[in-house]
């Protein structure tokens, strides 16, 4: 039962240029993410989805900007502009992705006290969003993930992936990143020692 799976990272409105949290060219790797989704077996789809005011936003800590760090329960937490509010715009994937192929659609950073940058645990790394036990059950085992933003919600599921034990794939080139205080070239070292594979296709 080794089957593989396409994870399509929050490629919403939001991450793309124009939107609340845009990433630089996010909006660029869209046919390529569709040529993957073409050709994966099995396609799940994760959805960034905050309720408003939620702990992440720099609105909801007075005298905050937007990128600044904070100490949480769970630990240091970057504050963002307030983005992908559930059911507005923002929260809409890329109008042109090719999602209804997707047999999943999991959503995360719905808890207004928590934080969810990872597919499988919110930032407390305790919380489950249930999506191991899914790919479990259907007998899953290799993943490639792709989509926004590289350097947070794409590497802290990669990690996660491997550390759970899945076979674990990163195509660079269907991603890009916020780069943060250097976290893009931060989180690809993490990725790479952790043992997830990393491929860049834009050569071939
Ligand atoms: C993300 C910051 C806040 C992401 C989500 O999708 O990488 N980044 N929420
Ligand atoms: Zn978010």
């Amino acid at each position: 039962m080794a089957e593989e799976a396409l994870i399509v990272i929050d490629l919403q409105n939001d991450f793309c240029p124009g939107g609340a949290l845009a990433v630089t060219g996010g909006d660029e790797i869209v046919p390529l993410v569709n040529d993957l989704i073409r050709r994966s077996e099995h396609v799940i789809l994760t959805q960034d989805w905050h309720p408003a005011g939620h702990s992440s936003f720099a609105s909801s800590h007075p005298g905050k900007q937007p990128f600044e760090t904070i100490e949480m329960p769970y630990g240091p937490q970057t504050l963002w502009p307030d983005h992908c509010i559930q059911g507005s715009l923002g929260s809409d994937f890329h109008s042109g992705l090719a999602w209804t192929k997707a047999e999943l659609v999991i959503r995360k950073g719905f808890r207004t006290a928590i934080d969810s940058y990872s597919a499988f645990f919110e930032n407390d790394h305790t919380t489950q969003t249930g999506l191991a036990g899914y790919l479990r059950e259907r007998g899953i085992d290799s993943l490639t993930l792709v989509g926004l933003a590289t350097d947070f919600c794409v590497a802290f599921s990669a990690l996660d992936a491997v550390k759970l034990g899945f076979r674990t794939t990163v195509r660079l080139d269907a991603c890009r990143g916020i780069d943060l205080n250097g976290s893009l070239e931060t989180m690809i070292a993490r990725m790479r020692e952790a043992g997830v594979t990393l491929e860049d296709h834009l050569s071939d």
